[in-house]
């Protein structure tokens, strides 16, 4: 497969202002009528030929300017047709079988129902176009079909007619009045009901909101609505974004291959991010509901409205999109704990991303296939990126500078140049090195030290970017680091500073401290780096129960855990010394646990330990087996040691109602980890406890987070509930996930025969993604099972790539980055990982995504 890349980017001959399609619809077969009118792109060289993307389509017609023609030929692919200069009407008719379409890009069906999903380049699997996000089209969609089977009819825009046909079918009409790319054309033909509402925008118009499921799922829509208009309502506060169309319609399917998709008025989501009810979702798929559902409509403006020149630009408006998701769950949720568990994500997937063979920058300079890009990297650290100009403007000049991104962009296919030339311009910031964020690959590393000498401490900061397989030698970039020394007697500090570290070192003096202060720094994770710096104990400890920063209160918990375990792990530790780091630990977990000012939600944050992949990021060459090992080791000592109080911590927390309130959320996120520490301390009695409140449980939170400690424990109390729970649940296929998920997560030593018989199970399914990844990706997050020294886990994974690639190619590349990071891991494991990858890559008929994974992979 070619190599495609930024640089060099073309514009496209030809225009195509007004596209209308017609869809004769049918599970088997359904046939498309494309109606385009073209003219020649006055910004671009002019050709005699105008190239029609498609994939897999044959043509049944084509017809220039009302006639016939037959001196069109296929390159590929793709449909070549000669025209000459001036305005043409080009009409194609090609058949595509949604029910073949197991790969879920282009048209497909699912349960019954007919659904597209067209980013990156699914519209070239229904008809020929050019399929790239600058061609942008007003669509009239017209589609018919069986009216008993396909009662719904839906597309992008607004209704504007419907009516019945001979032979028991009907039609609509649908038409989008704002110009848009290929990729965010969207269908949806099928059986289906809504929970409707309605929105009153801020000039006062009323928008028709419908959230469309199955009848059975009807009674589980009531969060996703409203979430919508909270979303609507705050990026109008919050950006200044009033929606545009008469309706908004988001529509729940079952087989998906992302999270959702922001197709214009016509939202296609995962059933995942839809649908909720206390009994069968966490507190955890709430938020992420709410979440997504914000993504998905703030998209309307930051990718819709303003759109992206080409793929090398994703992070334009997915970037964007998240920076503008997470500060409206902020505002919903609360800023501490949010800001921890995006920072926690982004630790977990994207360092490693960015430290691995496939590291790239936030705006790639090339690729094979596009969907191998949707990656942390572009998302979350992209988003990380246009924070940190936010964090340097502040947020009243970062709001000129997005209003003014919006205005000048309005209607067009915008590049990363164009938000930064816009920032520059609205909020007043010098941003010419603060453009290699966008070109370096790697986390950079900052190291940290502070010095006192009479009354002046000083900080010296030095930062290197480490080399990724694109670029060996990089330049410093700006680093803006939130800083405030503490007094250690009184546990203050003077008032937070922001320095922006541009050079490679730089040192900074600060007067007027009698004592050495305590440096607390990269506050609020203000900049996407790794801090290394030598700190004492005494000093995390401090941090952890002085900081006013609640995310360096949370740091300073993580620094501590860290510290011991990467010592633990490279045997630097005397046996006093091991002792010492535990106590001082849980000293530390102690006053988190007792700290009555803390609410429980922040508690929770807190007494989380330290990831498996976050911790073997510390390490050059990390040893899974022995990381996961002193992690348990360090979870039982802390168990034991603090058995009491974990136990009054879930009696008080277990006082609490079984409401959706912020205090009852707090109380049932803190009893799951006391169960995890008590589990590991003291089995018998965090296995009655377990049961307990699986059995009394109200609430999906409290009866997974009981399942998940009794699935690792050994012993009957684990099958009754596991038998229970899928008996109980059976056929709602989420919670049927969660079963999968639990079992292939859990710390249970036959967690790899238990995923072997799991795979052959009757509700296991290849052909469902979210399936898939409940089973699969779960047991690629697993460290004991994943890592077992055989390579059997390792094994598994090749095995399920090599199964699904010919189904759902997309789907199957996302299993290759677990196996990619042979590099950093210990020499036994490493063969395995790669005689793994070697065997995938000699596999004849690999798909261009999983190809592509591989061959970075083995690099
Ligand atoms: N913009 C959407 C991306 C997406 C996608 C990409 C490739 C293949 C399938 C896909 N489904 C959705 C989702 C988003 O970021 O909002
Ligand atoms: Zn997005």
């Amino acid at each position: 497969p070619p190599l495609i890349r930024r640089a060099d980017y073309k514009p496209f001959p030809w225009l195509v202002p007004e596209t209308r399609l017609h869809f004769d619809l049918g599970i088997e077969n359904t046939r498309v009528v494309s109606t385009l009118k073209v003219v020649p792109n006055p910004d671009a060289a002019a050709d005699d030929v105008i190239r029609l993307n498609g994939d897999g389509l044959q043509v049944s017609s084509v017809k220039l300017d009302g006639l016939p023609v037959k001196n069109w030929e296929m390159d590929g692919p793709d449909l070549v047709l000669p025209l000459s200069a001036g305005a043409h009407e080009i009409e194609i008719v090609n058949d595509v079988s949604p029910e073949k379409n197991s790969q879920l890009m282009g048209l497909y069906a699912s349960n019954g129902m007919l659904c597209t999903q067209c980013e990156a380049e699914g519209f070239r699997r229904i008809t020929f176009f050019p399929d790239r996000p600058d061609i942008l089209s007003t669509y009239l969609v017209k589609m018919e079909g069986p009216v008993a089977q396909f009662p719904v009819l839906l597309s992008n825009g607004n209704k504007v007619s419907a009516g019945e046909s001979a032979g028991g079918r009907h039609w609509a009409e649908w038409h989008d009045p704002w110009p848009k790319p290929s990729y965010l054309f969207a269908l949806v033909a099928g059986d289906l009901v809504a929970r409707t509402d309605s929105f009153t925008t801020m000039s006062g118009r009323e928008v028709d909101l419908a959230v469309w499921v199955r009848a059975e799922d009807l009674p589980r829509t009531e969060h996703a609505m409203d979430s919508l208009k909270k979303s609507m309502k705050w990026d109008e506060e919050a950006f200044g974004r009033e929606y545009d169309l008469d309706v908004f319609n988001i529509v729940a399917v079952s087989d998906f291959n992302m999270g959702a998709m922001e197709n214009k008025g016509l939202n296609v989501f995962n059933t995942k991010y839809v649908l909720a009810d206390p009994d069968t979702a966490t507190d955890g798929d709430y938020d992420a509901i709410e979440g997504v559902i914000g993504h998905e409509y703030f998209h309307n403006w930051s990718g819709n409205r303003v759109t992206c020149r080409d793929w090398f630009q994703l992070s334009l408006k997915e970037g964007f999109t998240v920076l503008r998701d997470q500060l409206f769950s902020q505002d919903m949720q609360g800023e501490a704990v949010k800001r921890i568990e995006d920072v926690r994500v982004l630790r977990a997937v994207q360092f490693p991303e960015d430290s691995g063979p496939l590291a790239h920058p936030i705006r790639p300079d090339s690729f094979r296939e596009i969907s191998n890009f949707y990656t942390a990297t572009v998302y979350n650290k992209g988003a990380e990126v246009l924070r940190m100009m936010r964090t340097m403007a502040g947020p009243v000049a970062f709001r000129q500078g997005t209003d003014l991104y919006f205005e000048r962009h309005d209607g067009e296919a915008a590049t990363c140049e164009d938000f930064v030339k816009a920032m520059e311009d609205g909020a007043g910031l010098d941003l010419r090195q603060f453009r290699l964020w966008y070109s370096q690959a790697g986390t950079p590393k900052v190291e940290v030290s502070l010095t006192h000498k009479g009354d002046t401490a000083t900080l010296a900061l030095k930062q290197t970017v480490p080399p990724t397989p694109d670029r060996i030698a990089k330049k410093p970039m700006p680093i803006p680091l939130r800083l405030a020394l503490f007094d250690r007697d009184s546990g203050s500090h003077d008032g937070e500073q922001l320095v922006i570290l541009s050079e490679a070192e730089k040192t900074i003096a600060f007067e007027g401290f009698a004592r050495s202060p305590v440096l607390s720094i990269n506050r609020g994770f203000s900049a996407p780096v790794s801090i290394e710096r030598e700190v004492s104990t005494e000093d995390l400890v401090f941090l952890a129960a002085h900081d006013d920063d609640p995310f360096a209160r949370y740091e300073a918990m993580q620094d501590l855990v860290v510290a011991h375990l990467v010592a633990v792990c490279s045997d630097s530790l005397t046996g006093a010394a091991q002792e010492a780091g535990r106590k001082a630990i849980a000293g530390a977990l102690r006053k988190v646990l007792t700290d009555d000012r803390l609410d429980d939600s922040m508690r929770g944050e807190l007494m989380m330990l330290p990831g498996q992949t976050y911790l073997a990021e510390q390490f050059l060459v990390a040893d899974p087996g022995r990381i996961h090992a002193e992690r348990e080791a360090l979870k039982v000592a802390l168990g034991v040691a603090l058995e009491s109080e974990l136990i009054a911590l879930h009696e008080r927390a277990s006082t609490l109602p079984a409401t959706l309130d912020h205090a009852s959320r707090g109380a049932r996120k803190v009893k799951a980890q006391a169960l995890v520490y008590l589990a590991a301390g003291n089995p018998d009695v965090a296995a009655k406890m377990a049961a307990a409140q699986y059995d009394a449980a109200q609430t999906m939170t409290d009866r997974q987070g009981a399942l998940m400690v009794l699935t690792g424990l050994p012993g009957v109390a684990r099958t009754d509930r596991l038998i229970d729970f899928y008996n109980r649940y059976r056929g709602n296929e989420l919670v049927v996930d969660k079963w999968f998920a639990l079992q292939a997560s859990s710390l249970h030593p036959d967690a790899i025969e238990h995923v072997k018989a799991l795979a052959n199970h009757p509700d296991f399914n290849l052909r469902n993604p979210n399936r898939v990844r409940s089973l699969y990706m779960a047991f690629a997050g697993n460290p004991h099972a994943f890592h077992a020294a055989s390579g059997e886990g390792y094994r598994m994974i090749a095995d399920l790539i090599l199964a699904l690639d010919p189904i759902n190619p997309q789907t199957a590349a996302r299993f290759v980055p677990p196996l990619g990071r042979w590099r950093r891991i210990e020499p036994q494991r490493a063969a395995l990982m790669r005689a793994e990858l070697e065997r995938i890559a000699a596999t004849d008929g690999l798909s261009r995504d999983t190809y592509e994974q591989v061959t970075r992979s083995l690099g």
